[in-house]
């Protein structure tokens, strides 16, 4: 391949996919894990011991383990002094392909001098983010903020405090606010302008959340969520792609890439079961709220999530004729936000014609970590 900066493609695709085989890995531990690991560290030899016997007087049932490997992750069951605990945003552990846009819970109440930490955990990433009072957020996909601005003290509402976009490996990543000064402080993921949360800080504890509480109202938020993103991605999976005939016999095929609820985006493409004949064009369509890629890596490295060969067309712009040894890359194709007002279908869409029988394999860069991949056979 001749592209420029081809160097850094390369090495970034190895990365990439080293991360997303971790990343794999990662989500079947996670789901395995009784999110008692992290807090070993902290803990006395006491406790320890307690829980070794424990788990050698009572080894789990295989029934049992088979069960909690499907369960909804909730948040660190323990609950401890001065720190509450927030997920920021989950994929849906029975399909990775749909990714919760929320804190659990949205608005939490803390005693002043509590650490809040927001625990952000794969594949897709999010950012805890705080903008100072008449600080216009950049907009969304702004690069210039997907890296970390650590609080330097405890937080006023001041200063701009950011986790930055993670995890954007596997292991999650947790992020930390001590809140000393009572009011309320709005946050948001920088890039999902719908993902917003409020901390409201309380001088007496009595008004606060326990971790109880607020592990409670983000399960309930988390249930709710879920049953929409699980009935949009049905709804996208059922859909029967749209199609025109053209004037010289061929046919125009229609993918629709991603579809967005309120609360959850549904990372996968539609899928073609339709006859796609040679000669045949299938154009993606992009009206979900999120950015996506079409991308045919056919063999060659696919680039990380973040960086400028994301937005790289390759080989050149709409229409495209496919083959099965070249990097085809649609560059970002935009969402239609806001909603139903967004550019022009023309512009979020991708044409290629499929020249002959075979098998062609695509996904999105921004979003395969979340399953987002399809193909089309054409006969
Ligand atoms: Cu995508």
């Amino acid at each position: 391949m001749t592209l420029p900066g081809s160097r850094s493609f390369v090495r970034g695709g190895v990365v990439f996919m080293v991360i997303g085989l971790l990343a794999a890995l990662a989500v079947v531990t996670a789901c395995g894990d009784d999110d008692d690991d992290d807090d070993d560290d902290d803990e006395d030899e006491t406790t320890v011991e307690a829980e070794t016997e424990e788990a050698t007087e009572e080894p789990p049932a295989t029934e049992e383990a088979t069960e909690e490997v499907t369960e909804t992750p909730s948040a660190t069951p323990e609950a401890e002094e001065g720190v509450i605990h927030v997920r920021a945003g989950l994929n849906d552990p029975e399909d990775i392909t749909i990714a919760v846009l929320e804190y659990l819970p949205e608005s939490i109440t803390v005693a002043v001098d509590t650490t809040v930490r927001w625990e952000l955990s794969s594949p897709e990433p999010h950012s805890v983010s705080f903008f100072p009072e008449g600080q216009q957020p950049p907009p969304p996909g702004d690069e210039s903020v997907f890296g970390p601005t650590p609080p330097t003290g405890p937080f006023d509402g001041t200063a701009f405090v950011n986790s930055g976009l993670a995890p954007l490996g596997p292991e999650p990543v947790e992020f930390d606010v001590v809140f000393a000064t009572p009011g309320t402080f709005s946050y948001l993921c920088v890039i999902h302008p719908l993902m917003t949360g409020t901390v409201t800080v309380v001088e007496d504890e009595a008004e606060a959340d326990t971790q109880t509480d607020v592990d409670q109202r983000g399960d309930d938020e988390l249930e709710q969520w879920l049953e929409d993103g699980r009935a949009a991605k049905a709804d996208l999976v059922a859909q029967e792609p749209r199609s025109e005939a053209n004037p010289d016999g061929t046919t125009t095929w229609y993918v629709e890439m991603g579809a967005t609820t309120e609360h959850t985006d549904i990372l996968a493409f539609a899928p073609v079961d339709a006859p796609v004949a040679v000669g045949d064009t299938v154009v993606f369509v992009n009206n979900s709220l999120a950015p996506h890629t079409a991308t045919f890596a056919n063999g060659n490295p696919i680039p990380p999530p973040v960086g400028p060969e994301v937005a790289m067309v390759v080989p050149g712009p709409s229409p495209q004729t496919l083959n099965t040894t070249d990097y085809f890359n649609t560059g970002l194709l935009p969402p239609n936000a806001p909603p139903g007002a967004g550019p022009p279908e023309a512009v979020r869409s991708f044409a290629f014609v499929v020249p002959e029988a075979d098998q062609f394999v695509y996904l999105c860069i921004l979003h395969v970590p979340s399953g987002m991949e399809g193909s089309i056979t054409a006969e």
